[in-house]
């Protein structure tokens, strides 16, 4: 059966880890009845968290797409991973949706992903509906996490919809303040005695609320005193729509208490894709307003892609416009390729059942898109239309990779290509310095997780590495040597023979190499081998095999014999000078330095800056960024590898950072040692 845009809801379940979105997601879908058995997250039976790996470690990494039927509409859901590591993947299950339930827990309230899923959501114009969650627990208070919301969300205007009835483990039920009825067991009855006066005071807020968001109801509120539920309910959806008001409904998903009132409120309350504002898409650079039409030229847009081991490629999809029909041949602008929508489907999780068409506004799934990735548009040859997908932060968390076996290298690149246009928060690169093959995501479990779904849906073995430091070797002191090579073994011998004199130069300045011979005594034609004898050694180091940086070397005398000369002579003649020089001129060790800007609320600034101290780091200033505060420092970067997952610590997810590469710096020579020990190491394992 097809549904149409206004019979639909997309709604994502967003929020810190741990506050009971996957849980929710369970309660819902059982309640109305599109799963038989309630599964749990403890158990590894939670239809949202299929993924092994989700199993496994008891927490969601993927968004998983859902969907349940209650009265007249369809609700798809997206259940979204709540550690701040696998917040791109939930950025992109918000791109998908209309609507989010931002969750909270009863005891916790608002808490640090809290604020940055809601911030995304505001910045995408997804409409957002508060849940407590966990109402059950002790020491749960609806009416204090009602109260973070406002305090901690920006521009927030949180309104309780609805009371607990009993609370920890008492709680049993929910007052609906639209209707004035309570939920109890699932069924509708009339709100307890006891209770009376408390609903109606919350009744009032919320009237209260509603009709400040609009004109005529305020004037109608004046006028008769009171708002009807209709009325009510009118201006809630209104005011939902604009982002005027967070209504804050109370659950409890273990305990399935006030699922019901919740699948209600998202059914009379809930944006559909017909109500909610057209999307920016552009063809070429023209840009184009993309409506909820079910008679449009088909968009749609793939919020995710998934490989399984069994079925292949997954892209789950969210239909902005048009039918689709299965089989359909749509257009993928972000590269031009042709797809066929095969094996269209609407999916519960992990299961899917077929279907022949999906229409504006619907969710679902095809399989073996190989040319689509997590963010492209799929529409016609006609349209070429691209919604842009939403903006990730950098990913500045790398491991170096290395193939385990020579099978595996073999197929490591691939895999890495298609892992890494699953995930978008994922990227790797070869690293031209160190050679290394870097690994980047947004966090060591990020990394782990990538790196067990290349063994387990690839058959990729990988081993994880701390990434080198691409660290260079510089000269302190002018020397002038002498660099021969003399051999004499029958026949013809070798000979070449040159004074070089090495000098500092200014940090940043790379290398120079001049000729200053004079009367021919290093014959012209011989000139080149010695400067290739010369960048050859300076590649390879002195200290610890790194390239040798910022100094001249100045090729003026030599000497040259009539027949055992040759480039190759001139060549070695010219390396072992270099290698005397570099011994004589005070080699040192440079480091690279980052610049590194950390944003942060003010109140662990202290905190954030006695970190950098205590990594080398040197303070630069701060300054205000809205209603944060930004340092900028330097600091070097191998001081800057675990830095993610130490600031993380640090601010409890409340900061963010960048880095770009600054310049070089002489290392402290107490360090010398341990990077001259770790390259001789290296080394030995390369062998
Ligand atoms: N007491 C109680 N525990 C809950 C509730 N909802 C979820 N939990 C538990 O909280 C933990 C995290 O739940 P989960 O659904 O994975 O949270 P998510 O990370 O937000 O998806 C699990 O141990 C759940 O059993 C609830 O309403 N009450
Ligand atoms: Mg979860």
């Amino acid at each position: 059966m097809s549904w149409q845009p206004e019979n639909l809801r997309n709604v994502a379940i967003v929020g810190h880890r741990g506050v009971g979105k996957t849980s929710l997601n369970e309660a819902l879908l059982h309640a109305a009845g599109a799963i038989n058995q309630l599964g749990s997250v403890d158990d590894g039976t939670a239809t949202a968290d299929y993924e092994e790996q989700e199993r496994d470690r008891k927490i969601s990494i993927s968004p998983a797409l859902c969907h349940f039927e209650h009265r007249d509409s369809k609700i798809n859901l997206i259940d979204c991973p709540g550690y701040s590591e696998f917040y791109v993947d939930a950025l992109y299950g918000l791109w998908a949706v209309d609507n989010a339930l931002l969750t909270v827990g009863g005891v916790a309230g608002v808490e640090v992903h809290t604020i940055k899923m809601y911030d995304a959501a505001r910045q995408m114009g997804v409409r957002l509906i508060g849940v407590v969650n966990k109402l059950d627990a002790e020491r749960a208070d609806f009416a204090a996490a009602v109260a973070s919301m406002n305090e901690s969300l920006a521009d927030c205007e949180a309104v309780a919809v609805q009371l607990p009835i009993g609370d920890g483990a008492s709680f049993s039920g929910v007052v609906d303040l639209l209707s004035g009825k309570a939920w109890v067991d699932g069924k509708k009855t009339d709100v307890p005695a006891d209770l009376a006066d408390e609903v109606e005071e919350a009744r009032e807020a919320l009237i209260d609320a509603v009709a400040a968001t609009d004109e005529d109801l305020m004037v109608q509120y004046f006028d008769a005193g009171t708002l009807t539920e209709e009325e009510l309910i009118g201006g809630l959806r209104a005011a939902i729509r604009t982002g005027q008001i967070l209504p804050v409904l109370a659950t409890s998903a273990t305990k399935q208490i006030g699922v019901g009132a919740l699948m209600d409120f998202l059914v009379d309350a809930a944006v559909s894709p017909a109500d909610a504002a057209p999307r920016t898409g552009y063809a070429g650079d023209e840009e184009v307003e993309v409506a909820c039409d079910a008679t449009g030229d088909p968009v749609l847009i793939c919020f995710k892609t998934l490989s399984d081991p069994y079925v292949g490629r997954i892209s789950l999809l969210r239909v902005l416009r048009g039918t689709v029909k299965a089989d359909q041949d749509v257009y993928n602008s972000a590269n031009g390729e042709r797809e066929r929508l095969s094996s269209l489907a609407v999916n519960q999780a992990q299961a899917t059942s077929g279907t022949t068409e999906l229409v504006a506004g619907d969710m679902g799934s095809a399989v073996r898109l190989e040319d689509t990735s997590t963010g492209d548009t799929l529409s016609t040859q006609n349209s070429k239309l691209r919604i842009p997908p939403p903006e990730a932060p950098d990913s500045m968390y790398a491991v170096a990779v290395t193939a385990a076996t020579r099978a595996d290298a073999d197929k490591m690149s691939d895999a890495l290509a298609r892992l890494s246009t699953e995930d978008m928060g994922l990227k790797y690169e070869r690293n031209v310095e160190t050679g290394e093959l870097l690994l980047k995501g947004l966090g060591p479990m990020h990394l782990d997780v990538a790196v067990a779904k290349l063994r387990d849906h690839y058959d990729v073995d990988v081993q994880m590495s701390e990434p080198r430091v691409a660290y260079r070797e510089t000269i302190r002191k002018s020397v002038r040597v002498q660099g021969r090579h003399k051999k004499q073994t029958g026949g013809r011998g070798q000979f070449g023979d040159v004074w070089i004199r090495v000098e500092p130069m200014e940090r940043g300045a790379g290398f120079e190499f001049a000729n200053e011979v004079k009367g021919g005594s290093v014959p012209t034609n011989y000139i080149p081998a010695v400067e290739k004898g010369v960048r050859a050694g300076m590649e390879k180091g002195l200290i610890a095999g790194y390239p040798v940086v910022d100094f001249r070397v100045v090729l003026d005398d030599g000497s040259a014999h009539p027949v055992d000369s040759s480039d190759m002579a001139f060549q070695l003649a010219a390396g072992i000078g270099l290698r005397t020089a570099l011994e004589q001129a005070q080699p040192v060790l440079l480091e690279p330095i980052m610049n590194v800007t950390v944003i942060g609320p003010e109140d662990i600034m202290g905190d954030i800056m006695s970190d950098l101290n205590s990594k080398r780091g040197r303070i630069l200033g701060t300054e205000q960024v809205g209603t944060m505060q930004a340092i900028k420092a330097q600091v070097p970067q191998s001081e800057m590898m675990r830095y993610a997952a130490d600031l993380r610590s640090i601010s409890q997810g409340r900061a963010s950072y960048e880095v770009e590469f600054s310049h070089y710096e002489e290392l402290p020579a107490h360090m010398t040692e341990q990077v001259v020990a770790q390259a001789k190491q290296d080394k030995s394992e390369e062998e």
